[in-house]
């Protein structure tokens, strides 16, 4: 030790496709660090990472786990982060308070295609990367083309670190170089590799890749371009000056292979992270952050635990945090450091660390905490929330859970922004919206298992309406006569079709007292009694009514008899006005490698979608987005099937964008599925 002060906790989120590996990479290097003494599996159930119940049950990562480990002296926080892309907001919420990420993929051309939107989303907030190619004890393909495959969809040059050595009867990988240092290693199962010779057959490849390596970097720096048009090698410590400047300012993506199954290739990710990562100062910097200020540190992760009650896992930007102290008004009951899902109380936590804060109440995913309370002038706030795009509706098994329900709706929110719920007033559903049909099933799983509330869940109902194409006059007459006073009332009116969009009007065309005036609001509420389910059994919309004539009788006339002889009206007349269906069409944007574009519009035509128009996605080399009109009806699993078709990477927006007539077989089907439901 030379007497300095230990360096401030790094962080590095492991993101990266499904299934890639990135579970077991946090494994192999807890275990190379000496942070848990035996690899646990998926068989077992018992890896740091993916340790809650619902990723458990799925064997995948359904949420982010953090993990605390030393190397070298150095603390490292690691953020393991699911890879199914319905659980991005996770791994976004992540990403922004790390250091470094590291991309897990395998080595497989077809699937390069995955890191597309992980790609996007590290440089378009310039978080510096690495790439990992992991599972390469299996690897099918060369790791040049695997690369090649992987800068079609990374803007910034990839720079392939190592280059690897096959050896034995099956060709398999047996250990690497290193470009940097020109030094051959050589795989040892249990061990750290040995350094062995460099193979005569390794040199030729070896000097060539090291030269685009160089060449690379030489793209950012004139003298170093000086130097190599001179055939001058620069010194290694210069090449990692230029590495790490240039990986920090998210210019490079340097690239590196191994086994995380059998810590193949891991030490050295882990020395490339010791010297190329940098500070949280500069993770700070990025956040829009002051060095100087009170201590200030940002929530990303939010969790309600049955026992432990709400962990805010947070990272430290800026001074000391002690428990005790007040954050955003509420006191911070206790700071725990993680290792998955074994914690260790901390009686304080300074910058740069990751860790978990007990009971902070109100306080949510996103949050920058201070001891003040105010935010810090000018910090980053959080772009929105991914938008939802698929719904189901949601009820409680047992109505006694009702009052529970919301309470832990809310809860379900602050953990996860990408979920969200509404009350819909027309269908009377709970809609609960997310990114996809898993996304909602773990939602619910949640429920049972942390708010011990069962839900069923449904396809949710499409809000149709009705209206009608051609007007009619109508005749309605109430006449009572039981005992002593009876009812009367006759109303005359005329049905119009509006335009759509134009809801619903009603006209006061009497003259000359054929209904004394304070009756007349009562018509209309009798009209509008009947509005709410027309012929179709629908909400009607889109029509206006004139009343122009009518009867009263000076003592059986009241309010109750006008507003029943304005539903008998309507009643009488509508059926006679064409009836028609309305159905919501949506407007959604389709975004897909445009490689699949032909498929999307396929998908969207073989939903009684109307194409609109296509174009390359702006700010997405080798994107289409395409523009059309679909029913809301069709919407439904549009995103499972759009996922499907484009290896899960496709996409939409989409917004409400009119209401429009349907007819035909389809709307006779809705109309009677209509009628046996209201018990007709
Ligand atoms: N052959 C081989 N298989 C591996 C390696 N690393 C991981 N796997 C396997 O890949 C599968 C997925 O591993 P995980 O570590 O769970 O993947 P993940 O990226 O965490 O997956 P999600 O969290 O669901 O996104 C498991 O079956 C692992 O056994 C490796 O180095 N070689
Ligand atoms: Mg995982």
């Amino acid at each position: 030790m030379h007497g300095r002060p230990p360096a401030p906790p790094r962080a590095a989120a492991i993101v990266g496709p499904y299934l890639s590996g990135k579970t077991s990479l946090l494994e192999s290097i807890l275990f190379v660090t000496g942070a848990i003494s035996r690899k646990g599996t998926h068989k077992g159930g018992d890896t740091v990472g993916d340790n809650v119940p619902e990723a458990r049950a799925r064997k995948m990562g359904v949420e982010v786990s953090v993990a605390r480990t030393a190397f070298l002296d150095e603390q490292w926080n690691f953020i393991d982060c699911p890879g199914s892309i319905e659980f991005g907001q996770e791994a976004r919420n992540a990403l922004l308070v790390a250091d470094i990420a590291i991309l897990v993929c395998e080595p497989v051309i077809e699937r390069a295609l995955l890191l597309a939107p992980l790609f996007k989303f590290l440089d378009d907030h310039s978080i510096p990367h690495m790439v990992f190619i992991n599972k390469m004890d299996n690897a099918q393909t060369r790791v040049s083309d695997v690369l090649q495959a992987l800068q079609g969809v990374s803007d910034r040059p990839l720079i392939l670190r190592q280059i690897p050595l096959r050896a034995g009867e099956d060709g398999g990988y047996t250990g690497y170089v290193d470009l940097v240092s020109e030094r051959t290693y050589k795989y040892q199962p249990g061990q750290a590799s040995s350094l062995i010779p460099m193979p005569d057959d390794a040199k030729e490849t070896e000097a060539d890749t090291r030269r685009k390596m160089l060449e690379s970097l030489a793209d950012f720096d004139d003298t170093l371009l000086e130097q190599l048009l001179e055939d001058t090698v620069p010194e290694k410590a210069e090449i990692f000056r230029h590495l790490t400047r240039n990986l920090h300012q998210d210019r490079i993506v340097p690239v590196f292979f191994g086994a995380a199954e059998r810590d193949n290739g891991v030490r050295r990710l882990l020395k490339a992270l010791r010297h190329e990562t940098p500070s949280h100062e500069i993770a700070a910097k990025r956040a829009a952050l002051e060095p100087a200020g009170e201590p200030v540190a940002e929530v990303f992760k939010t969790m309600h635990l049955p026992h432990t009650g709400k962990l805010s896992f947070a990272r430290i930007w800026r001074g000391e945090i002690a428990e005790g102290a007040a954050l955003n008004g509420t006191r911070v009951a206790g700071i725990m450091q993680m290792l998955g899902a074994q914690t260790t109380k901390l009686p304080r936590a300074g910058a740069g660390e990751v860790v978990a804060f007990l009971r902070l109440e109100g306080v949510k995913t996103g949050d920058m905490l201070t001891p003040s309370g105010k935010r810090p002038e000018g910090a980053r706030s959080r772009e929105g929330a991914l938008k939802p795009l698929f719904a189901l509706s949601l009820t409680a098994e047992k109505r006694a859970d009702e009052v529970k329900l919301t309470s832990a709706l809310a809860r379900l929110v602050e953990e996860d922004p990408s979920l969200s719920f509404e009350q819909n007033m027309e269908t009377h559903e709970l809609l609960m919206w997310g990114q996809g049909e898993m996304h909602l099933n773990v939602a619910a799983d949640r429920l049972r298992n942390r708010a011990n509330v069962a839900v069923k869940s449904a396809r949710p109902q499409v809000p149709y309406r009705e209206t009608i194409r051609r007007p009619a006059q109508s005749h309605g007459r109430h006449k009572r006569q039981t005992g002593g006073h009876g009812q009367f009332a006759d109303v005359k009116v005329t049905i119009e079709p509006k335009e759509r969009g134009g809801g619903f009007e009603f006209l006061d065309e009497i003259v000359g007292g054929a209904i004394p005036r304070n009756f007349i609001p009562s018509v209309e509420e009798g009209i509008r009694d009947y509005m709410k389910r027309g012929p179709l059994g629908f909400p009607l919309v889109d029509f206006q009514v004139k009343l122009y004539d009518g009867q009263f009788h000076d003592v059986d006339s009241s309010d109750m008899a006008f507003r029943t002889a304005g539903r008998i009206a309507m009643v009488e007349g509508l059926p006679k006005c064409e009836p028609v269906l309305l159905e919501p069409i949506f407007k959604v944007t389709i975004a897909v490698p445009n490689s699949f574009i032909a498929g999307a519009q396929r998908l969207v035509t073989g939903r009684r979608g109307q194409i609109l128009g296509f174009e390359a996605k702006p700010g997405w080399p080798g994107w289409d987005q395409l523009v059309a009109n679909l029913p809301q009806a069709e919407m439904y699993d549009l995103i499972v099937e759009l996922r499907s078709l484009t290896m899960g990477v496709g996409t939409f927006e989409w917004q409400f964008d009119h209401m429009a007539e349907l007819t035909g077989r389809i709307a006779e089907k809705i109309v009677s599925e209509r009628a046996a439901q209201q018990g007709h």
